[in-house]
């Protein structure tokens, strides 16, 4: 593709530039945008004027402040209800690591316990005590708590939800926050059923009646119907997380949900698919705030200065996706399989490393190529960016498919694990 190479392109041009940028903000849906529909606007409206300083300076805004955005989430219930479990599940912590929630252990006091997101760095989860322990009435305990630094509200329960939790409910909508009912413990329902009816067994049935049997306790309690979350903390990628995640996100103000799509756990290819949308669109406003070029930079020589910042860049976006080192050996350790054999299976570890015959310029070169090549857009927008974007855009790439090579992984093992007798056979990835 001689276009990359190429050193002399278009002129800058606030046509392509207002096109361009509507063009990519109208696909995202905007309840996944992460830059409110009024900010897009005012940046449109410098762009139309011609006056890139003034939307390079929102941008800045905007940046600036989104990566050291607070988030909170509160997590309520009694104690059993599944909250240390679930908080744990969010953080993608185990409960034997040195800063887990500790599991079955019986609250009787009002002590609040934060826990901070392992990679996002002002995301943190609080575990309270159930409104019910200590026999608080709501408002008063919404002021122990704090309520105003809330976020958003998880009230979970494992059985019924009590007067108290829906009094609750009741109040933090007065104040103005939302709250989620979420029914932990759904997959030992299941069990249950499975092992009790098997010839009569219809797992969607019984998902509908536990539904129901809230419905009707919100109905009778005159709360406006709230949509309740059946969720097994032992396995989040199955029945309501995923819809509970996709409900946050659209409640979240646009600001928040970057750092938010950041910390989801790597269930499934829908949230790894989430944050690559959500660090693409951030790249796009880097790269604008940096500047469109003139013309398509020169890509083939890589100064030292340059491959240190690309190092970095590539070491966030795995440690953010989960594919950096650490997490490998993590992985390697639950499937069994050593990190070599994992690494071979990944694009962004060797991205970086020096090839023979090639120097790593011309490597990334090609790699940047076939990549232009396939995703339509980046050189289709008549904008050219610094050159580090182009990297980066490709890291961004490479990182998001090892994620999901992981996840289908790790998927493969478990089902083998849990449905081959001789599972230790096919216990090498080929
Ligand atoms: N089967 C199943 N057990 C769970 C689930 N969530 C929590 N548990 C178990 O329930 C018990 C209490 O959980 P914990 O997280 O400590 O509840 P907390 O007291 O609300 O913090 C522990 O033995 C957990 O392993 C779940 O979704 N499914
Ligand atoms: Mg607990």
């Amino acid at each position: 593709m001689g276009q990359v190479n190429s050193d002399a392109c278009k002129k800058e041009d606030n046509g392509d530039l207002v096109s361009s940028f509507t063009e990519y903000f109208k696909k995202i849906k905007t309840e996944s945008q992460i830059i409110s529909p009024e900010t897009i606007r005012s940046i449109e409206l410098h762009l139309k004027k011609g006056n890139i300083q003034g939307a390079n300076s929102i941008i800045r805004d905007v940046l600036k402040n989104i990566d050291d955005i607070p988030i909170n989430i509160a997590v309520t219930g009694e104690s059993g209800a599944g909250k240390s479990s679930f908080i744990n599940a969010l953080r993608e912590v185990a409960h034997d690591e040195a800063d887990a929630a500790e599991v079955g252990v019986v609250e009787t006091t009002m002590k609040i316990t934060s826990y901070k997101h392992p990679k996002i760095k002002n995301l943190n989860i609080w575990d309270l005590p159930g409104v019910g322990t200590l026999k608080f009435p709501p408002k008063d305990y919404l002021k122990k708590v704090e309520f105003q630094k809330y976020d958003f509200f998880i009230i979970a329960s494992a059985t019924r939800f009590t007067k108290h939790e829906i009094d609750l409910a009741k109040v933090i909508t007065l104040m103005k926050k939302n709250y989620y009912f979420v029914r932990t413990k759904v997959d030992f329902d299941i069990d249950n059923e499975k092992k009790c009816k098997p010839r009569t067994f219809d797992r969607e049935k019984i998902l509908q009646r536990i539904r129901n049997s809230y419905l009707d306790t919100f109905r009778e309690n005159k709360i406006d119907e709230p949509q309740i979350f059946l969720i097994s903390n032992h396995n989040l990628s199955d029945y309501d997380f995923p819809s509970l995640v996709d409900i946050l996100i659209k409640d979240l103000p646009a600001q928040k949900r970057h750092n938010f799509m950041l910390s989801l756990p790597n269930i499934t290819e829908a949230a790894i698919q989430m944050k690559y949308k959500t660090s693409k669109q951030l790249l796009w406003l880097e790269a604008l705030k940096e500047g469109v070029l003139a013309a398509f930079p020169v890509l083939n020589s890589i100064n030292n200065s340059e491959l240190e910042k690309l190092e970095a860049n590539l070491n966030h976006y795995q440690t953010l996706f989960g594919v950096d080192d650490k997490s490998l050996e993590l992985i390697s350790k639950d499937c069994q399989v050593p990190v070599e054999k994992l690494k071979e299976k990944l694009k962004s570890h060797s991205l970086l490393t020096n090839k023979e015959n090639e120097t790593l310029g011309e490597y990334l070169l090609n790699c940047l190529e076939s990549f232009l090549s396939v995703s339509s857009g980046l050189l289709a927008t008549g904008l050219y960016f610094g050159k580090i974007f182009y990297f980066q855009f490709l890291f961004l790439d490479a990182v998001t498919e090892d994620a999901k090579v992981l996840l289908r992984e790790a998927y493969s093992k478990e089902y083998l694990k849990f449905n081959s007798p001789t599972a230790t056979d096919h216990d090498n990835i080929k």
